[in-house]
C-alpha cells in the first residue's frame, strides 16, 4: 500500500488480488505505474506472472460452484451495494483514476465514476430480471430455456477507460453467476484494485473476483490459452484481438472482442451547426481521443466545410489543457509517453502525405509546468480518405477532416475504413438520418449527439472492431450459455419399434 502525493488523499493498492486477498506476485515482481503529467512514479505494483494467473484461475474454479448457486437476488444484492460504495467515495476513486490516467478530474468525476456506480447498479438490479423462455413446440411437451453462467471467465482490460470498463465487464459477468479473474493494463492498474477493495467491503466471496495486473504478452496470452477459462472478454487494439482468437482455439472459449475504431462523424448542410461543432468537438477531444468510439473522421459536406472549421479549430484551441487533477482542466496529458511519442508520430505522417494542419500537431506551448508530462494539443488535419491518418487508428486528441459533395459520397467516405464500431451524422432531416443510421457499417450510430453510452444499450463493433456486445441484455447473453430442456408433460409418443 502506498500514499500519493496529491491534494484529495487516494487509498492506492499495490498487490495482486487472488482469492479474496491482496498478494504479492509469486515471483515477487513489480512494475511502476506512472503520473501522465509528470512522468514521476506513482507507486511499484505487483506484476504478476503465469504461475500468478493459475493460482487466480484456481482460486475463481473452486469459487464458481458456489457463487453460481447463490440465488440472482443476493448476487445482485452485492453489487446495488457495490454502486452506492463507489458512489459514497466518489471523489477519492475519481483522483485515483485521474492520476493514472491523465483524465480530467471533471470528466472523471461528471462521467467515470458515475457511469461505473451506474453500470454495476444496473446489472446488480439484471440479475433476477434475466430469464429464460418457454418455447411453444409439439403438442404433449414443455420446451423452455435456462440460462446458465460460462464458468471462469477472463477480462481483459485496456488502458483508456480502466475503471468504467472494470464495471461494464464485470458487472454482467458477476450479475450472470460467473467468476472473474480480470487483468488491467500494467499502465494503468490503480482504480481496479481500489474496486477489488470495495468489493471485499460489500461481501462478495473470496475467489469470485481476482485481479491481477501484469504484462499483456504473459498475463494476457496465459489467460487466453487457459483450459480453464470459458471465456474472454478483450477490450484493446485489433493485432492482440486476433492473436487472442488464435490462443483461445485450444478449448474452443468464447470471446467478446471490442477493438479499434475510425469513428465517421458526418456533418450535412442542414446541420444544426453550434450543435455539430460542439458535439463533435466532445466526440474527439473528450479522454484526449482515447476512445475507440472517438468521432475522429470528420466528414463535413462542402458547402458549411469553411464555416464549421473555422468554428471548430477556434473551439480546440480554446480548450484548456493542464494538469488533470485541477478542476478546471479540460484536456490532461495523454495516458503513456510510447503513446504520446506514437500519436506526435501520426502528426509527421499527415504532413509527409500532403496532410495540412490546421491547428495543433504538437506539444503544448510556452507551459513549462507541462514539458515533463505526455500532453499533446487538439489536433485537426485535413487530409484525403485514403491517407493514412485518415485509415489507421491514431487514438489521440487527433481529428482527420474531409469534405463530400454528396450523400453517395459521404456513405463511401464513412465505409471506407476496416473499423466499424461508432458512428455520428448531424442533420435536421429526419429521413436522411434514418437512411444513414441503416447504412453506416458500425455497431452503434449516434443522431444529433455523439458517444453517448448508457448500461442499457449494447455496445460493440463489426469488422476489424471485432464482434460480441457489451452492455444491456445483449452481455447478459454473452456471459450465458442457454440451455433448452425438453419435458414430456402430456404427449403419447407413438413406439419407435412398433411390435
Ligand atoms: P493492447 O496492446 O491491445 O492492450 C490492451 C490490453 O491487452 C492490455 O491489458 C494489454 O496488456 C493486453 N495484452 C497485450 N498483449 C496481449 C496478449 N498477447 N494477449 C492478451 N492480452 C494482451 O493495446 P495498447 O498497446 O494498450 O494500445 C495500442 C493501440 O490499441 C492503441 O493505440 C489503440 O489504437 C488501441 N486501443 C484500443 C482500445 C479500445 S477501447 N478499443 C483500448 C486501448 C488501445 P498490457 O498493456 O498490460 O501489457
Amino acid at each position: 500500500m502506498a500514499t500519493a502525493s496529491t491534494a484529495s488523499p487516494v487509498r492506492i493498492q499495490t498487490d495482486l488480488f487472488i482469492n479474496g486477498e491482496f498478494v504479492k506476485a509469486e515471483n515477487g515482481a513489480t512494475a511502476p505505474t506512472y503520473n501522465p503529467h509528470d512522468n514521476s512514479v506513482i507507486a511499484e505494483v505487483a506484476s504478476a506472472s503465469t504461475a500468478d494467473v493459475d493460482r487466480a484461475v484456481r482460486a475463481a474454479t473452486e469459487a464458481f460452484p458456489k457463487w453460481s448457486a447463490l440465488s440472482a437476488a443476493d448476487r445482485g444484492r452485492m453489487l446495488l451495494k457495490l454502486a452506492d460504495l463507489i458512489e459514497s467515495r466518489a471523489e477519492e476513486i475519481a483522483t485515483l483514476e485521474s492520476l493514472d490516467t491523465g483524465h480530467p478530474m471533471r470528466d472523471t468525476m461528471r462521467l467515470d465514476v458515475p457511469r461505473t456506480a451506474m453500470t454495476f447498479r444496473y446489472f446488480g438490479g439484471m440479475a433476477d430480471k434475466f430469464e429464460g423462455t418457454v418455447i411453444p413446440v409439439d403438442q404433449g411437451f414443455l420446451n423452455y430455456t435456462l440460462r446458465q453462467p460460462v464458468g471462469v471467465v477472463g477480462q481483459i482490460v485496456p488502458w483508456n477507460f480502466p475503471l468504467m470498463f472494470t464495471s461494464w465487464k464485470m458487472g454482467p459477468a458477476l450479475a450472470a453467476g460467473n467468476t472473474v479473474v480480470l487483468k488491467p493494463a500494467a499502465l494503468t492498474p490503480l482504480s481496479s484494485l481500489r474496486i477489488a477493495e470495495l468489493m471485499q467491503e460489500v461481501g462478495i466471496p473470496k475467489g469470485v473476483v481476482n485481479i491481477i495486473p501484469g504484462a499483456g504478452s504473459a498475463v494476457g496470452q496465459h489467460m487466453a490459452e487457459h483450459q480453464d477459462i470459458a471465456k474472454i472478454s478483450f477490450t484493446g487494439s485489433t493485432d492482440v484481438g486476433r492473436r487472442i482468437v488464435k490462443a483461445s482455439a485450444s478449448n474452443l472459449k468464447r470471446l467478446g472482442l471490442e477493438l479499434g475504431g475510425k469513428g465517421a462523424n458526418i456533418v450535412f448542410a442542414d446541420a444544426h451547426l453550434p450543435a455539430a461543432v460542439n458535439g463533435s468537438a466532445f466526440a474527439i477531444f473528450h479522454n484526449q481521443g482515447q476512445a475507440c468510439i472517438a468521432g475522429s473522421r470528420l466528414i463535413l459536406h462542402e458547402s458549411i466545410a469553411d464555416a464549421f472549421l473555422d468554428q471548430f479549430v477556434a473551439l480546440a484551441k480554446s480548450i484548456r489543457i493542464g494538469n488533470p487533477l485541477d478542476i478546471a482542466t479540460e484536456m490532461g496529458p495523454l495516458t503513456s509517453m510510447g503513446h504520446r511519442d506514437k500519436v506526435l508520430g501520426y502528426c509527421d505522417i499527415a504532413k509527409e502525405q500532403g496532410g495540412q494542419i490546421l491547428t495543433g500537431g504538437r506539444a503544448p506551448q510556452n507551459r513549462p509546468e507541462l514539458t515533463g508530462g505526455y500532453y499533446v494539443e487538439p489536433t485537426v488535419v485535413e487530409a484525403k480518405p485514403g491517407d493514412r491518418v485518415s485509415c489507421e487508428e491514431v487514438f489521440g486528441p487527433f481529428v482527420v477532416v474531409s469534405r463530400f459533395k454528396t450523400d453517395e459520397e459521404a456513405l463511401q467516405i464513412a465505409n471506407s475504413v476496416e473499423y466499424g464500431l461508432g458512428g455520428g451524422l448531424w442533420t435536421t432531416n429526419l429521413a436522411k438520418a434514418h437512411r444513414f443510421a441503416a447504412a453506416i457499417r458500425s455497431g452503434m450510430v449516434w443522431i444529433n449527439c455523439y458517444k453517448r453510452v448508457n448500461p442499457a444499450s449494447p455496445f460493440g463493433g463489426v469488422g476489424s472492431s471485432g464482434y460480441g456486445r457489451e452492455m444491456g441484455f445483449e452481455a447478459m447473453h454473452q456471459y450465458t450459455e442457454v440451455k433448452s430442456v425438453w419435458v414430456n408433460v402430456d404427449a403419447n409418443i407413438p413406439p419407435f419399434y412398433p411390435r
